[in-house]
């Protein structure tokens, strides 16, 4: 695999985020604190998002440049966690190539129709993925804009993850010094597959597993189609200035450990190859250049029996959804496997003294692991009171130390 150098402007390239907490976490290391992040922090549990949502539909405001960026940053700004999560959709690349699908209110991705059986899958493929790349001005004017505003709050407030004087850097300029990193993602082929062949949310995903196994000549056709269109998503992202890179198989739980093996794990590890190739250079103190590659982290819900599976398709980070304490993630994928998670989204709703018991469990288990990012073990409940998800992102960083 030959490697490709982001450029220099890039913000792990500048200096900016490669020492933050979060991108020292997913290399394995610890910093002064356990950096913290949400699953769907950006979204309907902010009243600034809901003001800014109002008459414009969910797939219009992700390819808005503007509007994207601005709901990024809105829980950077407010929470101060150590992350952005770039606010988009898992389904956004394949309306960008002209795939028919909404998101609907309180639903979901809904496509004009399901993708279920051979026809339908040749209808798909029929449309080349790399017309992804000439449609995705609208990502990468967002994805940068973004940066340029995350490299302009940094220093003036935002938590920066930074513990010391050296940066690491091969350019670092005075004026900017830290960044808070931006984390882009996409959908794992399963995932983005579960919804197109029922053509819509499901709860057991039952047309995309029939066809696993009815069609396994059709299946593959639809795996090795999303992983080349989601792939391409996410390295367009992080050429435009991503830090990290998040796969959401969210679904893959309602596989069993064998069809994830078989029939899933090839086409996650060849999305996954649009980003391996992608690396930063960094000078040590002795003018020694070390080449890093850019971290990638892999994330399933109920995906206890997949943990394994999952780190093995080549991740540095393993996810890990509230129903498996950390302690057993890390046996489960090894003692040398950074982890990020896992507090049950439930919990924001319980009483103080129950929610920081659980936290505090959740970053004493959080220990077994080499490094540890804090997380929910799914999405921010869209009811969730936004004060009480700052009182976490203070307590995590106070605790967690
Ligand atoms: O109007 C709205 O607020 C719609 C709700 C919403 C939002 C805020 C949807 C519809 N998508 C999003 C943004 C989104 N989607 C983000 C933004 C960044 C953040 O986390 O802050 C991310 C990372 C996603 C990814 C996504 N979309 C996933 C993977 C993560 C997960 O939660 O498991 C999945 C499965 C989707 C599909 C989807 N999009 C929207 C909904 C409600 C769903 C799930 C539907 C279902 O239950 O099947």
């Amino acid at each position: 695999m030959s490697r490709v150098i982001l450029s220099p402007q890039h913000p792990l390239s500048a200096g900016l985020t490669g020492d933050s907490r979060l991108v020292r976490a997913y290399r394995g290391e610890r910093s002064d604190t356990t950096p913290v992040w949400f699953m769907r922090q950006a979204g309907r549990s902010l009243p600034e998002y809901r003001d800014l949502r109002v008459g414009t539909r969910m797939l219009d405001a992700c390819l808005d440049p503007g509007m994207a960026s601005e709901i990024t940053l809105q829980p950077v700004r407010r929470h101060k966690v150590d992350a952005g999560i770039f606010f988009s959709d898992i389904v956004v690349p394949l309306k960008l190539v002209g795939v028919d699908v909404e998101i609907q209110p309180g639903r979901g991705p809904v496509f004009s129709k399901g993708y279920a059986d051979a026809a339908g899958v040749a209808e798909l493929t029929s449309i080349d993925p790399a017309r992804l790349d000439a449609a995705s001005g609208p990502i990468t004017e967002a994805v940068q804009r973004t940066v340029a505003e995350l490299n302009v709050t940094a220093p003036s407030g935002i938590s920066t993850g930074s513990t010391s004087s050296a940066t690491g850097s091969t350019s670092g300029s005075a004026a900017s010094t830290r960044s808070t990193p931006l984390i882009g993602f996409a959908g794992a082929p399963f995932t983005l597959a579960a919804y197109l062949a029922e053509g819509g949310p499901s709860k057991d995903h039952l047309a995309a597993r029939t066809l696993m196994h009815a069609d396994p000549g059709a299946w593959s056709a639809l795996m090795e189609w999303t992983a080349e269109l989601t792939g391409r998503f996410l390295r367009t992202q992080v050429l435009a200035g991503a830090s990290a890179a998040q796969l959401f198989d969210s679904w893959a739980g309602a596989l069993s450990l064998a069809d994830y093996e078989t029939h899933v794990a090839p086409a996650s590890a060849k999305a996954l190859a649009h980003v391996h190739d992608l690396s930063y250079e960094v000078a040590d103190a002795s003018g020694t250049t070390e080449t890093r590659p850019v971290p990638v982290v892999h994330f399933g819900v109920g995906t206890g029996e997949l943990l394994g599976a999952m780190h093995g398709i080549g991740v540095d980070t393993v996810g890990v959804d509230y129903r498996v304490p950390l302690d057993v993630a890390a046996h489960r994928v090894g003692a040398d496997v950074p982890l990020q998670g896992n507090l049950d989204p439930a919990l924001l709703a319980a009483p103080w003294p129950v929610l920081e018991a659980a936290v505090r469990d959740v970053l004493a288990r959080g220990k077994a692991a080499p490094a540890h990012v804090f997380n929910l073990g799914h999405g921010v409940p869209p009811e969730t009171d936004p004060t009480v998800l700052t009182r976490v992102v203070e307590l995590v960083h106070e605790a967690g130390a």
